[in-house]
């Protein structure tokens, strides 16, 4: 907390008199309440503002925050779970602003509307970093800096690896009928992969994409949009799925409709994020490829606030490192070793 600022101060002040009243014994004069609980003065404040908890993914980036942000690493971290609504999120910054927290972390779930909460931040002093997705606002300077995925480059070698996929079967004059399953419409995620997987798309002539619906990144929806693709069109070749969560759900329905998958089946299913479920599933043979999505930043994250106490500027746009994973590949040693 080491904020000296006005709201802080009376709270600890407050505090303080409340507790050498009561003599509660675990408080000393450098530690503070927060939210109930008794925080050393030196530590940082970090107000992590997240998403929600719609997938496998999801789990793993949350994980890996809170495994990063410690008090035994010097960190006090308030947690907001947005359960998927920009709302929510708006709120929880708000709030970080008015606990005068050293750092605010925000995963964005949409791109657009956040202008306004983030110059309120920057007018309370308190830099913002955003993680996984990212925001489009009229000023950049409103966010210190961006750490996550290239997911166009991440669409684009999807629709590299079909290509190479379909001529080594033969089937590169043959007409290729693909849908999507596509994350929550206007996030940085479902954005880059769909635009990514568009730039293969129109060089392919003999490729058709039937049609795009979100499945907002959950393996219910993605179910629901997987049985109305197959009830809407006769014959599907390729099934992308923005995200595993929605692919695990497309897999059920094709199941469901008596179809197969994967590289012994009727549909060839493409998928995101590359989750320990999703790379059994290859095992088994249900998906082709998968396009590795990496959640642990936490790490990433704390060495830039590391840097910012420092006085050092950081980078204000950091690629995490990424790879992929096909049923050709032996995956026994990744699924055995894999941290999500
Ligand atoms: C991608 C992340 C996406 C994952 C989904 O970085 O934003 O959100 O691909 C998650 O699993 O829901
Ligand atoms: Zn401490």
């Amino acid at each position: 907390m080491r904020k000296k600022g006005t709201g802080f101060g009376l709270f600890l002040l407050a505090f303080l008199l409340l507790t050498s009243c009561t003599g509660e014994e675990n408080a000393s004069e450098d530690s503070v309440l927060y939210e109930d609980e008794v925080v050393d003065s030196e530590d940082i404040v970090v107000g992590y503002s997240q998403v929600g908890s719609e997938s496998d993914w999801r789990t793993a980036n949350t994980e890996s925050f809170e495994q990063t942000f410690t008090e035994a690493n010097g960190y006090f971290l308030l947690f907001e779970d947005a359960q998927q609504k920009q709302e929510n999120q708006l709120k929880a910054i708000r709030n970080f602003i008015l606990q005068e927290v050293d750092y605010i972390i925000l995963d964005p779930i949409v791109e657009t509307g956040w202008d306004a909460v983030l110059q309120e931040a920057k007018d309370a002093g308190i830099p913002v970093i955003l993680v996984d997705r990212t925001v489009k606002v009229e000023d950049e300077d409103l966010y210190t800096c961006w750490v996550g995925s290239d997911f166009t480059r991440e669409g684009e070698q999807a629709g590299e690896w079909l290509k190479n996929y379909l001529e080594q079967q033969g089937r590169s004059e043959e007409e290729i009928r693909i849908v999507t399953l596509q994350g929550t419409l206007d996030s940085s995620s479902q954005i880059g992969r769909t635009q990514g997987f568009q730039k293969v798309l129109h060089t392919q002539d003999n490729w058709l994409m039937l049609e795009s619906q979100s499945g907002d990144f959950t393996q219910a929806k993605g179910r629901e949009v997987m049985e109305y693709f197959l009830n809407t069109y006769e014959d599907i070749d390729v099934v992308i799925g923005e995200n595993d969560n929605m692919t695990f759900g497309a897999i059920d329905a094709i199941k469901a409709a008596g179809k197969t998958c994967g590289p012994n089946g009727d549909i060839i299913i493409l998928s995101f994020d590359a989750v320990r479920a999703a790379l059994v599933s290859m095992k088994n043979g249900d998906i082709n490829a998968d396009f590795e999505c990496n959640p642990l930043l936490g790490p990433r994250v704390a060495e830039i606030i590391e840097q910012l106490e420092h006085g050092e500027t950081v980078d204000k746009i950091q690629y995490v490192e990424e790879t992929y994973f096909d049923s050709s590949m032996d995956l026994k040693e990744s699924i055995k070793e894999r941290a999500y």
